[in-house]
């Protein structure tokens, strides 16, 4: 969240020789076993982290993909926002061997009639899991495209059947130091956390991610379950979710405790609404390098034919 310098821009953009070697390998590799065309879009070149990846079963195509083209799977796992695992861009993708994914329990509980608890084996099991290629915005103009495996949110909710007096839900993310270098430091209140207005947590774009690019997520992207919500800014796409509760109150949020003025509750893309530092009307595609021309930025993200209809008669300047 911090303002974005020009060394935070990745080197990545070019790919590594070793990683052309290795992709001509396993070209060479699948044509011989005749699976070629199994290659298609979703699928990312083999890299030197492909090796210690696991491979999501039985992915289906999501109808609510964008069909822009996705960011690269190295920028996307080496430009990230996960405080925990430290504040530089580059630092979570080096912290993110501490954190220890398996077992992983998530709690249920708040105002409903069946909490309870569910591992992250269950998750991957129990819910069909879907590719789907969102479009996330980060809060300091900038975008990846992101080839998303998850699953919706309200599945999983209605699984706890909810009271009709909920009218939202609180995440909250796994505090624990030794595995999270960046909490022994107070830059942020910790445990993160996050909420959702209930008719927004239901929403069909909402969902819990497992993986990306066909893989389970890696530690930097909030592995093993994260949420996203692709209508808001980057910061609401809380990470390694250990706590979902049902509540009658607005949750707290963490950037939204920290600074008010600058990050509010909804957090929904805005071009009209600036932060107070930087203008959110444009921004940057990661990938395309500092001098690409950047975009201009669309209501609700570009999904406003969905979204819109759940802010009817809101004031988006006032609940920004
Ligand atoms: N627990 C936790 N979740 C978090 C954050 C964080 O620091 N801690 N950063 C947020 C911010 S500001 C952004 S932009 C996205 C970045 O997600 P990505 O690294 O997968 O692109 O994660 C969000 N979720
Ligand atoms: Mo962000």
């Amino acid at each position: 969240m911090l303002i974005q310098r020009p060394a935070d821009i990745p080197s990545s953009e070019i790919t590594p020789p070793t990683i052309y070697a290795r992709r001509r390998e396993f070209l060479q590799m699948t044509a011989a076993l005749g699976v070629g065309a199994m290659l298609g879009v979703g699928m990312r070149p083999i890299s030197a982290t492909a090796s210690t990846a696991t491979k999501i079963s039985s992915l289906q195509d999501s109808r609510f993909s964008t069909d822009e083209a996705p960011t690269s799977y190295e920028d996307i796992t080496t430009y990230n926002n996960f405080y925990e695992l430290d504040t530089g861009k580059s630092d979570p993708a080096r912290n993110a061997h501490r954190l220890k994914t398996r077992p992983w329990t998530i709690v249920v509980d708040g105002e409903c009639d069946a909490p309870g608890e569910i591992g992250i084996e269950d998750v991957l099991s129990g819910f069909t899991q879907e590719e789907r290629i969102y479009r996330l915005r980060c809060v300091e103009a900038w975008a990846m495209v992101v080839p998303w495996v998850g699953f919706p949110l309200g599945a999983l909710l209605k699984r706890f059947k909810p009271k009709s007096r909920a009218k939202y839900v609180a995440f909250e993310t796994l505090y624990d130091p030794t595995q999270m270098p960046g909490q022994r430091r107070a830059v942020l209140d910790w445990p993160y956390v996050e909420g959702l207005r209930m008719d927004e947590a239901m929403h069909p774009l909402t969902i819990l991610s497992t993986g990306l690019y066909g893989e389970l997520l890696p530690g930097q992207n909030g592995a093993p379950l994260r949420l996203v919500v692709p209508w808001k800014y980057g910061f609401k796409s809380i990470k390694s979710i250990v706590r979902i509760s049902f509540s009658e109150q607005q949750p707290p949020a963490t950037w939204n405790l920290m600074q008010p003025n600058e990050y509010g509750f909804y957090a929904n893309v805005n071009p009209e609404v600036d932060h107070p530092r930087w203008s959110q009307a444009r921004h940057r595609m990661i990938g395309e390098g500092l001098f690409a021309k950047k975009r201009p930025t669309l209501l609700f993200n570009g999904y406003a034919d969905q979204v819109a209809s759940l802010y009817a008669g809101m004031d988006l300047t006032k609940f920004y």
